[in-house]
């Protein structure tokens, strides 16, 4: 019988407070494992409880800055004093700064790179031990489209998200003899916050170009949905997947396998 089951497990989903890592807690949660989430601000940890409790999932919220390394080593203690050792973690905290590279200053670049790679690797180093010494562990990075391609304006964190896939795929190499398996989940186009910007309704109430696009460039004609994103998880999390080691799973309704439409 394939177990998708998460029962006894415990889940540690970083910058979860909403969007795709609220999501993903919240389908950790109904597959049975107890969630701990950090976000960087306490009024942000507030909200998240809040919306966590509105849909009956109980779970501890940290305030954490996934960027500062004994802020994480404070975290992972907490998560294991409160609720165990952390079985499968989501890296799933990060940015975006949309400048053109000529215009962006060494400093934001940094701190793109700073949120989105270096804190996977924070934050994993945290949890591997106990791991280790636990028999196994999964680990679920979220990379990106730009983990393949690149666009403009966003040249930082196509960086950092192609730097997450490798980070991804040596984690695995690393550490897959002591029963981890680490691999990544590659979201397309998904409607949160962080891509609002890019669907705003324009001043004569159209459709903001990126938006129009990104639909002609899914083969689905649609953005992605933080609901997408939650079975390919539960199943990276579970047992089903033990033999799935340092791969990117894309959730991208097709844009990676897709040219693009001929324009009419
Ligand atoms: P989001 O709505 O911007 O949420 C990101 C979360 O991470 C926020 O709660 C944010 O807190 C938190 N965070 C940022 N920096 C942090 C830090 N230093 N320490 C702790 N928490 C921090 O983003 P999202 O759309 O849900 O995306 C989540 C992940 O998926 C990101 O890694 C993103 O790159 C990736 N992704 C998104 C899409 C998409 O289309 N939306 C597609 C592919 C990949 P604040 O509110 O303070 O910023
Ligand atoms: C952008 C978007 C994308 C998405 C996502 C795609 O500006 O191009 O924000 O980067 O967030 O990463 O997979």
């Amino acid at each position: 019988m394939v177990n998708f089951s998460l029962e006894g497990k415990v889940a540690l989903v970083t910058g979860a407070s909403y969007g795709i890592g609220f999501a993903i807690a919240s389908a950790f949660a109904q597959a049975g494992a107890k969630i701990a989430f950090n976000d960087i601000r306490q009024e942000l940890v507030d909200k998240g409880l809040a919306s966590y409790k509105e849909k009956g999932i109980d779970v501890r919220g940290y305030v954490c800055d996934v960027t500062k390394e004994d802020q994480v080593q404070e975290l992972v203690a907490k998560v294991e004093k409160d609720l165990g050792p952390v079985n499968i973690l989501v890296n799933n905290a990060g940015i975006i700064k949309r400048i053109p590279m000529t215009e962006m200053k060494a400093e934001e670049f940094r701190q793109v790179i700073d949120v989105d790679l270096n804190a996977p690797f924070i934050v994993s180093k945290a949890v591997i031990p106990s791991m280790i010494k636990n028999g196994g562990g999964k680990i679920i990075n979220i990379c990106s489209m730009m983990s393949e391609l690149g666009r403009e304006t966003v040249s930082a964190y196509a960086a950092a998200k192609g730097g997450l896939k490798m980070l991804t795929r040596n984690i695995a190499s690393e550490y897959g003899q002591y029963n981890i398996q680490c691999n990544g989940i590659g979201p397309g186009y998904i409607a949160t916050p962080q891509t609002a910007p890019l669907r705003e309704r324009q001043s004569d109430g159209s459709r903001h170009p990126f938006d129009s696009f990104i639909v002609a460039k899914t083969p689905a004609a649609r953005w992605g949905t933080v609901e997408d994103l939650q079975g390919p998880a539960v199943f990276l999390a579970s047992s089903a997947s033990d033999f799935v080691n340092g791969h990117v799973l894309y959730v991208d309704g097709g844009i990676l396998a897709y040219i693009g439409k001929q324009p009419q």
